[in-house]
């Protein structure tokens, strides 16, 4: 077994700029493909493996939700980031119980997410008991039984946290909330909570569900689509083969970004030998916003609506669809009537031609999607953005009719699926009903904590236990000085995971690491093969077939886990059959049919070439379960974020070499940054302004209403074509600077995307991997507010 992980860490001095590229994809993309997955898994492993990846009898990609075609599949349907998430996963590098007898957890402390992931997949359930320094191999069963023996040692089941990260296919999901329910409490936060909770929020409240109403197939019939605040390019390549076909059908993209992000500038499909050669230019529109703009571009194309629709009646509003189907229309003209250009254009930055001919192109437009991800719903107002979206689609009749609809692009792979099973704090009565009726569980009703709120009950000593089902709590969540004290103030942390990340580091008095197959693995439950299945996000349900060797045969099934977990801690008698689940999960599937609406027949269903779609009325039949029975304008109050005096609005995204918190490499290739990641990157002209050069060494620090500091240090100014005022670096770099009370109203999504900030002359060399710190110098009583006072910077 090869091992050849980075023996030294990140060293940020070697770090160089190249101009931003031109074009995404192409040639190279393939290469860098291949050469990663053969890296990390072999040749034969990766042969073996890309061949199946998004296939009909093959595994869903651990990538993103982006669907798969439902007519023809490319030989290769996967993307160059597809095949490192793979990699990632195939790698045959293991941390098994040498390493960490070799690596004391004081030292693993001091290392970065990059260098712990690299080290390979997890191969033993481990313990770190109280006090001790080195995690200890420990056996499956006593593992449980340590996790049990918390559990029932709290005055409450609330005092549990159960955290999933989108990656945890239907069945565990099912099984794990419903393990979670029966055990008393609602406490089961998820990566949403982080991502597409703004999306949920609003689309629930006005259209009646929070799930995108396209398909794949309605891209090819749109005549203008819009992408906004999302980068493609990197985080869903797939996505611009769909936007390059939509071209090939004459549909016009228009790209809505502070950053002109490659993908969408330019694209070279290496899926076609003509792609290979030529490339194929996405956005015919590039409209450069300033960060938090969005929900004034929307609410200011309306505005120009009416006024086109003034000067031709009947030609711009959809009446019929309106006096059909939706409430509320009058006060939102009103509202949308009142509102100021001026402010349009200032919040925005674009011009007012820009806006003119934008709004032509809207009101021309028989068939219209809208794309958003990160870009709009990690905002203060990031759910009234998307109700102004909904809104302006709602106006023309865009929902429910073939090419057009409003569409969320979810980030984890089965994310929505995880919603749609059961994941979330606060599931409605129908399904908590249907829950007790087919087990014979009470379960709660009481909504349980997000993960914002788990965070603060974690601090306050009001949760002492967190479990976490996948993903990598303490480098994800924000205000990580906040979030890494609540962690290490439980009793228990408990992590089934695939790779060694910093939540194992972090950890609670006693911790434990459960290793888990990924969606590569091959399952096999008593001798037999067991398939899981995954929702992508256009509401596609489909199966999942591991089929490699486990790299340990101590690793076990997300479902297994479950399952014995609950044995142990709900005993023999509990009415839920958790042995017969664990054993073939058909069986599971069957359960979920008589819980979860519109999964009739699943197992057979599922088993067809495309898997099925789940019922979605505004989609299928323009009906809209909301408060009204109709679909539901919104009204908001104009918000934007406004640059604060002397600083500058931070948003923190992703490199082209990273999923989430997992750091593949160190190169951003399309935005030119290569070998390092401490990068801020700043408009040239406020550069000189705040007195500095390109290629200067700042720290970023942010000052909050809470009066704490909050700073990152040894940062490399790069000058680059973002707005003035603007300013961009990665996640989870920056993540303490993201205060835990800076949140989006309604979804409690931290606000991510715009952190008040000013540069300070870094006085620190750029260090080998710098850990991540926040300085807490508290100036000021705590408040509740999340509002930004600008003055204080
Ligand atoms: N390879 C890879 N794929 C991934 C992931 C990954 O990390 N790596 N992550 C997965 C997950 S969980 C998710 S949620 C998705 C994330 O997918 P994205 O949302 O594309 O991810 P981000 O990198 O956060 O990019 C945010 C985009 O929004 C823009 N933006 C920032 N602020 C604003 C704003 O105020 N207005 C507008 N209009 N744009 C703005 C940024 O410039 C950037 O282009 O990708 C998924 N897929
Ligand atoms: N500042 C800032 N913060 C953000 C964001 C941002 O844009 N800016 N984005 C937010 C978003 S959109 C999201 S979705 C969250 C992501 O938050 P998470 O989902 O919590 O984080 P990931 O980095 O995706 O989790 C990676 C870990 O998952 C584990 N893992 C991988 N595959 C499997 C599997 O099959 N099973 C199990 N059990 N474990 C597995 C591995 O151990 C790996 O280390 O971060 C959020 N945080
Ligand atoms: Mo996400």
């Amino acid at each position: 077994m090869h091992r050849n992980g980075p023996i030294d860490d990140i060293d940020e001095s070697e770090l160089t700029v190249t101009p931003p590229h031109q074009q995404a994809a192409g040639m190279k993309a393939v290469g860098v493909a291949m050469a990663r997955a053969v890296s990390d898994m072999g040749v034969v492993r990766t042969a073996r493996t890309l061949a199946r990846v998004n296939q009909v009898h093959g595994f869903d990609c651990p990538g993103c939700a982006w669907p798969e075609p439902t007519g023809h599949r490319r030989p290769a349907e996967f993307c160059e980031n597809g095949a490192k998430a793979v990699g990632e996963e195939a790698t045959l590098r293991t941390v098994g119980p040498e390493f960490f007898a070799a690596h004391s957890v004081a030292e693993l402390v001091e290392k970065s997410g990059y260098w712990l992931g690299r080290q390979g997949r997890l191969t033993e359930p481990m313990v770190l008991w109280p006090g001790d320094t080195h995690y200890r191999p420990i056996s499956w069963d006593d593992a449980y039984r340590l996790i049990a023996d918390h559990l029932r040692a709290l005055g409450s089941p609330d005092e549990a946290v159960f955290y999933t990260s989108g990656r945890t296919a239907n069945e565990t999901a099912f099984l794990y909330q419903l393990l979670v329910r029966s055990f008393g409490t609602n406490n089961l936060p998820d990566c949403s909570n982080m991502c597409h909770e703004s999306s949920g929020t609003a689309l629930t409240g006005s259209i009646g569900i929070g799930k995108g109403s396209v398909t794949i197939d309605d891209f090819a019939a749109a005549d203008l689509i819009i992408v906004a605040g999302q980068n493609p390019g990197t985080n869903h390549p797939r996505m611009l083969s769909a936007l390059a076909d939509a071209k090939g059908a004459g549909a016009h993209v228009i790209a809505v970004n502070p950053l002109p992000e490659t993908g969408l500038i330019g694209f070279r499909d290496p899926q076609t030998v003509k792609g290979l050669v030529t490339g194929v230019p996405i956005a015919d529109d590039f409209l450069q916003i300033r960060i938090g703009g969005d929900m004034a571009l929307f609410q200011g194309l309306a505005k120009l609506l009416f006024e086109a629709e003034d000067e031709k009646p009947g030609t711009v509003l959809d009446r019929g669809f309106i006096n059909a189907h939706t409430a509320g229309f009058a006060d939102y003209e009103r509202h949308i009537r009142a509102v100021d250009l001026d402010t349009v254009v200032e919040a925005t930055g674009l011009t007012l031609d820009q806006l003119r001919r934008t709004a032509r192109l809207v009101a021309a437009s028989k068939r219209t999607i809208v794309c958003w991800a990160m870009g709009l719903t990690q905002h203060t107002h990031g759910v009234a953005t998307i109700e102004e979206i909904t809104n302006l689609l709602l106006a023309r009749g865009m929902i429910g009719k073939p090419g057009a609809g409003v569409c969320p692009v979810r980030g984890h792979s089965n994310v929505q699926g995880d919603r749609t099973m059961g994941i979330w704090e606060k599931m409605p009565e129908p399904f908590l009903a249907a829950l007790d009726r087919e087990f014979g569980i009470s379960a709660p009703r009481e909504h349980g904590f997000d993960t914002v709120a788990a965070i603060r009950a974690m601090r306050d000593g009001r949760a002492r236990i967190f479990f976490g089902m996948g993903g990598n709590f303490v480098s994800a969540t924000p205000d990580t000085a906040v979030t890494e004290a609540a962690l290490r103030g439980c009793a228990l942390t408990a992590q089934v995971s695939t790779k060694l990340n910093r939540s194992h580091i972090v950890h609670g008095e006693t911790a434990l690491i459960l290793p888990t197959l990924g969606r590569t693995d091959l399952d096999l439950q008593n001798g037999v093969r067991q398939q899981v299945s995954v929702e992508d996000s256009m509401s596609m349900v489909h199966l999942s077939t591991g089929r490699l060797k486990p790299v340990s045969p101590h690793l076990r099934s997300e479902v297994a886990i479950v399952c014995e977990l609950a044995r142990e801690l709900l005993g023999p008698d509990h009415p839920v059959p958790w042995e017969r689940f664990r054993a073939d999960y058909d069986l599971i599937r069957d359960a979920i049919v008589r819980v979860v609406p519109g999964c009739a027949d699943y197992n057979t269903r599922v088993r067809q070439r495309n898997g099925f779609v789940l019922p979605h009325p505004p989609r299928d039949a323009r009906e809209f379960h909301t408060t009204t029975g109709r679909a539901n304008f919104a009204v908001n109050d104009l918000t934007w974020v406004p640059v604060p005096r002397g600083g500058l609005i931070l948003q923190t995204m992703r490199s082209h070499d990273q999923y989430n918190t997992t750091i593949y490499g160190l190169d951003d290739r399309y935005r030119g940054i290569h070998n390092g990641r401490r990068v801020v990157l700043v408009n040239a002209t406020d550069i000189t302004e705040f007195g500095f050069a390109d290629g200067d060494l700042v720290d970023l620090v942010a000052e909050w209403t809470d009066g704490v500091t909050r700073r990152v240090d040894g940062f490399r100014l790069v000058a680059y074509p973002t707005p003035r005022g603007n300013a961009a670096a990665y996640y989870p770099e920056t993540n303490p600077l993201v205060p835990l009370d800076h949140v989006a109203a309604r979804s409690n999504t931290p606000v991510s995307k715009a952190i008040p900030i000013r540069l300070e002359r870094s006085t620190s060399h750029p260090a080998a991997h710098p850990p991540a710190r926040a300085e807490h110098r508290s100036t000021a009583p705590d408040t509740d507010t999340g509002r930004v006072d600008h003055d204080a910077l």
